[in-house]
């Protein structure tokens, strides 16, 4: 029988704080493992040959949520807003979405992780919801992690994501100040908020599982049937491999 897969989990870093951590809410853990996968934590701080080898060795990639993407990755000038920029882990996630997308690695892309596979794509991001007209809905919400706030309405036909959520409609928790704006390239938008914030994407022509997602199901999976269902579609397709 084959081993469980291994899914690398990529980490958050301090900027501008002594000392330098790496870290990842454990909620990303537990809900990897729970699905099934071995968690394998890719910290900016790896080196070309530790990145490597663990590369070689990984079934599946998820791309965490954290601080935002520098806006020079999408020729934008800095919004004043724009927060917990680690250039490091931008490279680092950037070069892992490139390797991933080109090679068909399963790859689950949350919160930030999502605007990091937009960017990689080359598309671009809203750097401040609240600062765009026609922002109606609350995307930083102050409830507790595991509580949904707004709702997504999530395209069923003919979509991954649609058959993963298994409904029309997703309440879902929201903890993003930045939201994607152009597409990258293939990208298709398949879930969104209704104030029209796009909140889940896939790529129809990927060659593996490819499904981004701008919410937090990791720390939905104890209640939420869709959340862990996200969850085992990344853990089996990394198993599949
Ligand atoms: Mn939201």
């Amino acid at each position: 029988m084959r081993a469980a897969p291994l899914i690398g989990v990529t980490t958050s870093v301090t900027v501008d704080e002594y000392p330098e951590r790496a870290y990842v809410n454990t909620a990303y853990l537990a809900a990897v493992q729970q699905a099934g996968g071995i968690p394998v934590l890719l910290p900016p701080q790896l080196d070309a040959r530790s990145r490597a080898a663990l590369w070689e060795r990984l079934d599946g990639l998820l791309l965490t949520g954290g601080g935002d993407v520098h806006p020079d990755r999408f020729g934008e000038a800095r919004h004043p807003a724009v927060s917990l920029v680690s250039e490091a882990r931008d490279a680092l996630e950037i070069d892992l979405t490139a390797q991933a997308l080109a090679s068909g690695l399963p790859l689950l892309a949350i919160c930030r992780g999502v605007q990091v596979l937009n960017v990689a794509l080359g598309g671009s991001l809203y750097q401040d919801i609240t600062s765009e007209p026609g922002s109606t809905i609350v995307h930083t919400q102050t409830e507790p992690r595991d509580r949904p706030t707004h709702l997504v309405k999530v395209m069923g036909e003919g979509t991954r994501l649609g058959a993963i959520a298994g409904v029309a409609e997703l309440p879902v928790n929201s903890f993003h100040h930045q939201a994607l704006k152009r597409l990258g390239r293939g990208l298709r938008d398949v879930a969104w908020a209704p104030d029209g914030i796009v909140e889940g994407v896939e790529l129809p022509e990927a060659k593996g599982f490819v499904v981004g997602v701008q919410w937090h199901p990791e720390e939905l999976v104890g209640h939420d049937a869709a959340a862990r269902n996200l969850f085992e579609a990344l853990v089996a397709a990394a198993a599949a491999r």
